[in-house]
């Protein structure tokens, strides 16, 4: 394998520019290997690229990182602490005119003020009252969880379940398998079927691209499930635009076909799995058949069988296996957990795994033997002024925690101080406008560490800024391959930015805490998250990974066990599942239920609402930027419709209306076309500030979801939203 010089991965001068390896710590599978050129004089970024030596990223950058000088040396970033200038009430700000509420502090003055006020909160209320509220601004070891998590665990606050996005689907497939392996981005090129089941390849995952164009100009067909027509679905051979949260039952329907036509591998069944008797007898139920599944999924029968026979012969018939990228989409749906179990359950009814290329991808973070226990320290809660672990609270239902929590006795105190870092709370959390309830109360003091003014930074009393990968080291891992890689810092911060694990350290200092793991540097904490734990299985893929080698070499592979043809094969034979049976769990049997919000109990609110991510976003990044709103036109602003819910309530192309139900209400213009389905109706994630809300009230799709949690794993339920459309009155 191909390796970039050490000059490039040490950043070393070598005349006028240096060109410095680091990793996009971004929340995306791909973590891209990037290039960073630095003019030596001016100490600036001149240029960023895709690593042409990383595998994966081989040389290119999505659109929304290629512009990311422009982020980087934006106008709007926020550089210094601040603080809410006396008697201005939180809110939304208009973009440009923050500095009307927030004057500039020094940091000491920032972290006196915080340790003060979390030290008397403490005091006054407990300490969890203070609850942390992070995600995944940055998915960089360090960034992500370590000092952070350290300090919050000594002081006793509220600990943070991370739901909001992938916890159905994590464990459906720990139910499952025990442990999330999956093939690698680079085997997809083998496989003879892909299936991209609620997965928007194009948008989310790009850097898997190539591979199934590869495994296409093979001979290999690509068939995507999604209720949106996604660039990925229109690129496809086969399109099965399904109704949202209908997947379990499309997935019991395939397996009612395979097993009704004698399909299924016995022998593989036989040594690697538990239960199949009983999966077996509930999928062959007629409720599973393929007729009864078309009229609740909305795909009609012989397409369900001509998938299922396709899914269980193509290795037959082609030498190659079927690979399933199942991506979170359809997890975020109130029984998005079953869902994904009874996805995760078809290759091993198949053997698919067996092939180099087949199983099913959701995430490949198990591989990553990182150390998080000595990373992150929960023993501490034992030495906080609790004594014990915190209670925690679910981050999908931020907007009850700030609202509600500490009504009875038995959910301890009320929120009283939110830490926000990593995250644009206000504009991702489900229920929004509970949550800006919650955010606009004056006794709650909040904290926010931000690259610029985000929604949730109006609502701060208390501003410190935060970098960008260019101005910080971390070590990263993937969800989407398996290379660990560190990110060198390219550029002195900007302004006074520092980053979470300097912030933390400070305010650890200034709390008193005493522990030795407080004064851990950057360097340390690398060397612990790559030390794993000894009775950690998977120690030996990380054998020889230190962070000299990393430094040196950029991206390094994981060691994985070879079999006889020197391939890794995860679930090819029964030593890989990590359940408590040791096989593939195939009870309890998955059993489908429509969602509570969905057309079959449809209501006032008739319309099933999927609230979007963009493809030149990610989440609500970038949202601000005018290049990236540029790459986006098309959809800000926009409610995606078909004719034959548009035409009844009298809405042509380019009208204003109002979608809404009892949560909320938001104003957009409407768009007539393809790409949903009747019953359905989309629209995008934004920041709520920029006023594509043309209702005025400063709102954005998240005012319309709910803070209902996933049947397993207590996620967030995104797409499970009804909503009903109304015509816009006319403007007086
Ligand atoms: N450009 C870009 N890239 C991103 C992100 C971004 O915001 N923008 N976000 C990043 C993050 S945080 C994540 S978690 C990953 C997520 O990546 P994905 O898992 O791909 O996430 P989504 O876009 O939420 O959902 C994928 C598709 O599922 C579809 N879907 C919705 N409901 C259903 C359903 O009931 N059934 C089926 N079959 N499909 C359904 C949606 O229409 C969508 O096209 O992407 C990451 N990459
Ligand atoms: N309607 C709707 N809502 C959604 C989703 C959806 O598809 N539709 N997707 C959900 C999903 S899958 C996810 S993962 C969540 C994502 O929710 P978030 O993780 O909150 O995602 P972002 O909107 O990208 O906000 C991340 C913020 O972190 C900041 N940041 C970046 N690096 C750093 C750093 O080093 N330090 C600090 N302190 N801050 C930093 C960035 O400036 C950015 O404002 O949103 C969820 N919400
Ligand atoms: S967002 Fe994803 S695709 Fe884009 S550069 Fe970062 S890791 Fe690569
Ligand atoms: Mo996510």
């Amino acid at each position: 394998m191909e390796k970039i010089p050490a000059e490039l991965a040490n950043g070393a001068a070598g005349g006028a520019t240096r060109v410095v390896h680091a990793v996009c710590s971004h929340d995306c599978p791909d973590s891209c290997g990037v290039l960073i050129t630095v003019d030596n004089l001016s100490g600036k970024a001149t240029k960023i690229q895709g690593d042409p030596a990383h595998p994966v990223t081989r040389g290119f950058l999505c659109g929304k990182v290629a512009k990311y000088l422009d982020r980087v040396y934006s106008p709007d970033r926020l550089l210094y602490p601040m603080r809410r200038k006396p008697g201005i009430a939180k809110g939304p700000l208009a973009q440009g005119r923050e500095l009307d509420a927030f004057e500039r502090i020094s940091w000491d003055d920032a972290l006196d003020t915080i340790a003060t006020r979390l030290q008397s909160i403490s005091d006054e209320f407990g300490p969890e009252s203070i609850l942390p509220y992070s995600y995944a601004g940055t998915i960089g070891q360090l960034g992500y969880g370590s000092m952070d998590r350290r300090f919050f665990h000594r002081l006793g606050a509220s600990q943070l379940d991370r739901t909001i996005c992938a916890s159905a689907g994590g464990a459906a497939l720990l139910s499952v398998y025990g442990v999330k392996l999956a093939p690698p981005p680079e085997d997809f090129a083998r496989a003879g079927l892909i299936i991209a089941w609620g997965a928007n390849i194009h948008g989310n995952n790009i850097h898997l691209w190539p591979f199934i164009e590869e495994a296409r100009r093979n001979g290999a067909k690509l068939v995507v499930i999604d209720p949106y027509r996604t660039r990925t679905a229109a690129l496809a051979d086969q399109h099965l635009a399904i109704n949202p949260g209908t997947d379990a039952l499309l997935a019991l329907s395939l397996m009612h076909v395979i097993l009704r036509d004698s399909l299924e591998n016995s022998a593989y069944i036989a040594a690697t799995t538990h239960g199949f008797a009983e999966l077996r007898a509930h999928a062959l139920k007629p409720e599973h058949a393929p007729e009864s599944a078309a009229r609740i999924t909305g795909i009609d029968a012989e397409t369900i069988t001509g998938l299922a026979h396709a899914y269980a012969t193509t290795q037959r018939l082609t030498g190659k296996p079927a690979v399933i990228r199942l991506n979170y989409g359809i997890q975020r749906s109130e029984n998005g957990g079953t869902a994904a179990r009874a996805v995760a359950m078809l290759p091993l009814l198949t053997g698919a795994w067996k092939h180099r290329g087949g199983g099913v991808q959701l995430s490949v973070s198990g591989s990553f033997p990182f150390n998080n226990d000595d990373l992150q320290g929960p023993d501490l809660m034992l030495s906080s002024p609790l004594g014990r672990p915190a209670r925690v609270v679910n981050m999908s239902e931020l907007g009850h925690a700030l609202t509600t929590l500490g009504e009875h006795e038995e959910d301890g105190p009320p929120v009283k101080a939110l830490f926000v870092y990593n995250s644009n709370a206000a504009a991702v959390a489900p229920n929004q406008n509970a949550v800006l309830r919650g955010m606009k109360r004056d006794d709650l003091f909040t904290v926010v560490h931000e690259q610029f003014f985000t929604d949730t930074a109006d609502y701060a009393d208390i501003l410190l800024p935060a970098p960008t990968f260019f101005e910080t080291k971390d070590v990263q891992g993937a969800y989407g391959h398996l290379f660990v890689q560190v990110s060198n810092q390219a550029i002195a911060p900007l302004g006074e930015v520092r980053n979470n694990v300097a912030v933390f350290s400070e305010l650890a200092r200034r709390m008193g805490f005493t522990e030795a793991c407080f004064s851990d540097s950057v360097d340390d904490l690398i060397d612990q998250t790559l030390a794993p734990q000894p009775h950690d299985p998977r120690a030996p893929w990380f054998a020889g990974i230190d962070r000299a080698r990393l430094e040196r070499e950029g991206h390094v592979p994981l060691q994985f066990p070879v079999d006889a043809n020197g391939d890794t094969l995860p679930f090819s034979d029964a030593s890989w599942f990590r359940t408590p049976s040791g096989k593939g769990e195939l009870v309890p049997v998955p059993v489908f239920r429509a969602p509570q919000e969905s057309r079959a109990n449809a209501s006032d609110y008739p319309l099933e609402f999927l609230p979007r991510k963009a493809d030149n976003f990610m989440n609500s990044t970038f949202a601000n930027h005018p290049t990236h709103q540029r790459m986006e036109s098309r959809t800000a602003g926009i409610l995606e419709m078909h004719a034959t819910d548009a035409a009844p309530r009298g809405v042509v192309n380019g009208d204003e209306v109002d979608i809404f139900n009892g949560r909320g209400r938001i104003r957009l213009l409407a768009h007539i076309g393809d790409k949903v389905g009747a019953g359905v109706v989309a629209a995008r994630l934004d920041w709520a500030k920029l006023g594509n809300d043309l209702s005025g009230s400063g709102a954005n799709v998240n005012a319309l979801t709910s803070e209902t949690l996933t049947d397993i794993g207590g996620g967030a339920t995104f797409y499970s939203t009804l909503v009903e459309v109304r015509k816009a009155p006319a403007h007086a």
